[in-house]
């Protein structure tokens, strides 16, 4: 069990102010490297071999492990008032259960009261969270209603504040309409600010659980009965059509259904830009759960959208990971305890909406994602770090392993095995969604701004540790037309960065001169989408026989690289 310990000033913090890692396989999202990674002062100060590094400098040892970014968990609610009461991770406790897993930075949303000024409830969200986070954090922010003030204050938030995403809702009764979509995407658009939705169409949803409550289903099967599949992938089209309106980039949250990342897919190839986040909570788990006898247990999966009954689903959702159609993958923490949801023992629309993942977020993805052979581990890293911190502009500082980059940095066992359990688990509630789930991929070391936190599986942070990281408007890799065109002139045409960010995702450029379709092979991409044909002799990752204990056993060579190409994985050899 971890011990929170007083906040030292990092001088102080003499033998873990300079740290040595040594032997290890340093992933990217594109690429696996020999090397080893000298920090200093919580910043990385130099990678490479036979390093020249002060003397009593700790040394750790990752032979046999993967070294990786830091997880980013781009989507938490702690200490969230909703549904008439308040989620039970707190700022705290969220954070140090994230850093457990391996997640070494959270994006948490400020949400306002209706009519409440977006500014004051950001200060709020800031004073709830400064002294608390065990790592660094940013913030979006909710909107759950339209005015100029909104508008007004949006532009204080992006200007003054560090903000540069905002969430929009299509459900519950703080949703938009049609029109306040509009402008709420259009002010984004001005902005540089990312639109964030959260797409089902809740008017249905209101008329569909009146109905099952007259039929007298009140128990949380009725939950997911109301909110089928189709009634989010409706709300997905209907986003991603206003997004196209107004020419604005959009973020959808929590894609929970083989249907949404469809559409997700049809919109990405008619060129809207859009990115989608799913949810561990999808890749691990299903809807079966919801048919459970026991309201704690059924109850205990509810969020919205829910998990589907198709038992596809979280192969599907990995596999759109997998090929770029989703790019993201969050927890949507939003806890609370079995008492808490009994608050809609009658009435499932009174049963508070969430679930945990941020701890397990990683352990969950690597088992389902890399150990059963769908995801490479640059994709692992992509999509647990590097694509979240390219779209909310925190990269390079965060999502990869780079010199000048804080040191946010995981020691990844591939080999050992953990079992999720609400008994050994750090967050506050008392229900875990994953029960008894093994897990091959377990955090050894974490590193959280150069400070060890977990130390050979000891969890040791610190309350306060973290920072608050502004994220600036107009990120380049979704914004920028002239970082893609002068990306291209250096590297004439075909490069690593543009080939990211093709496979971050559907670059779409209003100049068409600027458009990486012309100039790339033809077995690249066929539209400025991340996803196409995979080119000639790269491996289709689908099929991919990569072995971990392979690669980590192999003779250690100079460099192992590991191409991504747009859309999929990957050549290179092992
Ligand atoms: O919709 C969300 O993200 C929050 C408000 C609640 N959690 C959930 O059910 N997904
Ligand atoms: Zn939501
Ligand atoms: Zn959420």
């Amino acid at each position: 069990m971890s011990t929170p310990v007083k906040k030292v000033p990092i001088h102080l913090q003499s033998s873990q102010n300079r740290l040595l890692i040594k032997n290890g396989k340093v992933v990217s999202d594109e690429e696996i490297t020999d090397e080893d990674i000298y920090v200093e002062d919580g910043i990385i100060k130099q990678i490479g071999k036979n390093l020249i590094i002060p003397g009593g400098t700790r040394v750790i040892d990752a032979r046999g492990k993967y070294v990786l970014p830091g997880g980013i968990d781009p989507h938490t609610h702690f200490e969230f008032e909703f549904m008439g009461t308040k989620s039970v991770d707190d700022f705290y406790n969220g954070t140090k259960a994230a850093v457990a897993g391996g997640t070494t930075m959270i994006i948490d949303f400020v949400f306002p009261k209706k009519g409440e000024s977006l500014i004051d409830a950001y200060y709020e969200y800031r004073q709830k969270a400064d002294g608390k986070v065990c790592c660094d954090y940013s913030l979006h922010v909710c909107l759950p209603y339209w005015s100029e003030q909104v508008k007004k204050e949006m532009e204080i938030l992006c200007k003054e504040h560090g903000v540069n995403s905002f969430k929009m809702f299509m459900a519950y009764d703080f949703m938009l309409n049609d029109a306040e979509l509009y402008s709420a995407f259009d002010q984004c658009q001005k902005l540089g600010a990312l639109a964030q939705v959260h797409a089902e169409n809740g008017l249905v949803i209101a008329k569909n659980a009146e109905k099952l409550l007259a039929k007298g289903i009140t128990g949380p099967e009725g939950h997911e009965l109301s909110r089928p599949e189709e009634v989010e992938a409706e709300a997905v089209n209907r986003a991603c059509v206003i997004a196209k309106q107004v020419d604005n980039p959009l973020y959808v949250v929590h894609v929970m259904s083989k249907s949404a990342a469809e559409i997700l897919d049809q919109a990405c190839k008619r060129g809207t830009r859009v990115y989608g986040e799913t949810l561990v909570a999808a890749l691990g788990t299903d809807g079966s759960h919801y048919k459970h006898e026991c309201f704690h247990h059924s109850a205990g999966h509810v969020l919205s959208p829910p998990l589907r009954p198709d038992p596809t689903t979280p192969l599907s959702l990995m596999n759109f990971l997998a090929q770029g159609v989703l790019q993201v993958t969050g927890s949507d923490n939003c806890t609370f305890n079995k008492s808490q949801k009994e608050l809609g023992k009658n009435d499932f629309r009174k049963i508070p909406n969430g679930v945990n993942g941020v701890e397990d977020r990683m352990s969950v993805i690597w088992e389902k994602g890399v150990h059963t052979g769908i995801l490479d581990p640059t994709t692992f890293v992509a999509v647990t770090s590097t694509n979240a911190a390219k779209i909310f502009n925190l990269y390079p500082r965060k999502g990869c392993i780079a010199v000048g980059s804080d040191a946010d940095i995981v020691i990844w066992d591939p080999v050992a095995i953990r079992t999720i359990s609400v008994t050994t688990h750090h967050q506050a509630v008392d229900f875990n969604i994953f029960e008894g789930m093994q897990c091959h991929g377990v955090p050894q070391y974490v590193i959280v701004n150069g400070r060890v936190c977990v130390d050979e599986g000891q969890l040791r942070v610190v309350e306060g540790h973290g920072h608050f990281v502004e994220t600036p408007t107009f990120a380049p890799y979704i914004y920028d037309p002239e970082k893609l065109a002068s990306l291209r002139a250096e590297k004439n045409g075909v490069d690593d960065e543009v080939d990211q960010l093709q496979r971050i995702h559907t670059v779409h450029l209003e100049d068409d001169t600027l458009c990486p379709t012309p100039t790339l092979p033809d077995s690249a991409v066929s539209t400025p989408s991340c996803r196409g044909a995979r080119p000639e002799g790269q491996r289709n990752i689908q099929q991919s026989t990569f072995s971990i204990s392979e690669d980590l056993d192999v003779e250690r060579k100079s460099c192992i690289r590991v191409r991504n190409p747009p859309g999929g994985k990957s050549s290179g050899f092992w």
